[in-house]
């Protein structure tokens, strides 16, 4: 059972960071290990992170940066520190640290990794169908479908939802190497993560996109208060779209 480090970004979450449904995942999975990302929190995230790290101090560890830099470059140091600590056949993501999806969904999002060697990413994604308790609020839910469209005929990447915070990777250098730069977007970093490893794999010519990542539908999804994303942050990420796509042809440049 290769370990999985999970990168937990927190901006002000003092109030909502539910730190016994962590611990209770750290102690039911052998294989899992936390590491919270304070985003320079005015609040006092720094104190609720380190009381969580002191009751399971070998399984949680957190990195507290100086100031705030938004959930992307959050994500991004986090998942860079995962690659220098610890080894290439082991698994990383993050997560959002309201637990919208709960920790238990990680078993099936890494078993896809274990069955699938030939996949490299796999993202869990919000839909809503039979069978599945994934309760969001309809103007997010349809915002989220808009905006899916959108992507796809800004970008041409068929992702169902980009958006949601939880996600598995393998700790490989195709990894490595779409962190190598900061985000041009703060937003939509999903986004622009699917199209730097489109760039890298169109240059290694050993796969596609479409084969390296596996969208899965999460069996269990929660709308959860207290959401710092605004709906009209909608624009900002249409906006960003832009921005990915000029910064595209730079960036497969660069892999060439
Ligand atoms: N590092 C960092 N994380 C953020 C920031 N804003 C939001 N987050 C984190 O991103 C995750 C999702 O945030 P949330 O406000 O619930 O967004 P939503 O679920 O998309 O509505 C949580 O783990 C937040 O702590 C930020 O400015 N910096
Ligand atoms: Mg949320």
């Amino acid at each position: 059972m290769p370990p999985l480090v999970l990168v937990v970004p927190c901006f002000n979450e003092a109030a909502r960071l539910d730190g016994a449904r962590f611990i209770e995942a750290v102690d039911r999975y052998p294989w899992l290990q936390l590491l919270f990302v304070n985003d320079g929190s005015t609040d006092n995230t720094e104190q609720v992170l380190r009381a969580l790290q002191d009751q399971r101090a070998t399984r949680i560890a957190c990195l507290h940066l100086a100031r705030n830099g938004g959930k992307a470059e959050a994500v991004r140091q986090g998942l860079l520190q995962v690659q220098v600590s610890t080894h290439e056949d082991g698994l990383c993501g993050f997560w959002d640290a309201d637990l919208s999806a709960p920790l238990t969904e990680l078993v099936a999002l890494r078993e896809t990794l274990e069955r699938r060697p030939d996949v490299q990413w796999v993202w869990g994604i919000r839909l809503r169908a039979l069978g599945r308790q994934v309760t969001r609020r309809p103007l997010r839910h349809y915002l989220g479908r808009l905006f899916a469209t959108c992507s796809s005929i800004v970008l041409g990447i068929d992702s169902y939802d980009t958006q949601c915070g939880a996600k598995l990777f393998r700790n490989s250098a195709l990894l490595r190497t779409v962190l190598a730069e900061p985000f041009r977007s703060r937003w939509i970093f999903d986004v622009e993560l699917l199209t730097r490893a489109q760039g890298v794999l169109a240059f290694t010519k050993q796969t596609t996109l479409e084969q390296a990542v596996y969208e899965q539908p999460l069996g269990h999804w929660e709308h959860r208060a207290g959401s710092k994303v605004r709906s009209a942050d909608f624009v900002n990420a249409l906006r960003e779209l832009l921005v990915i796509r000029n910064a595209r042809a730079h960036w497969h440049r660069a892999c060439d």
